[in-house]
């Protein structure tokens, strides 16, 4: 009896093991896949909300000062595209006026409304405003 017991459990071990390496290595390499379909984000694609927090960023590297409002000796003078953001024309881009103008600048990009803009877009616009 009990020597049959064993003989079961031997033949079944190692089909046993093969089975679990078999699906552990299947399951690890689909997460690790899933992982980078989650991340991989192609450059040629940028969201609104990619766009909107990069132009952020941007505002807050250029407001040197910190206090949310870009002055004339915190804008880059070759970039004249900030000093259109300049909505109520006192010479300065808060955050707010700077915000605004990045995000029609990107809603104009984004041709088909589909809150994402691919280089194709960005190209035609482009090309368009020429
Ligand atoms: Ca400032
Ligand atoms: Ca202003
Ligand atoms: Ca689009």
């Amino acid at each position: 009896m009990s020597r049959a017991v064993t003989l079961r459990s031997a033949a079944l071990a190692p089909v046993m093991l093969l089975g679990l390496a078999g699906c552990g290595g299947a399951e690890q390499k689909q997460d690790a896949a899933d992982a980078r379909a989650a991340s991989f984000v192609p450059p040629s694609v940028t969201s609104r909300l990619d766009y909107g927090s990069a132009q952020e960023r941007r505002f807050h590297r250029l407001d040197r000062n910190g206090d949310d409002v870009l002055t004339s000796n915190e804008i880059p003078r070759p970039d004249s595209r900030i000093l259109q953001y300049d909505a109520n024309k006192d010479g300065n881009i808060s955050l707010a006026e700077f915000t605004a103008g990045t995000m029609a600048r990107f809603d104009r990009m984004d041709l088909n409304r589909d809150g994402t803009v691919t280089s194709e877009e960005r190209k035609t616009s482009n090309e368009g405003r020429r």
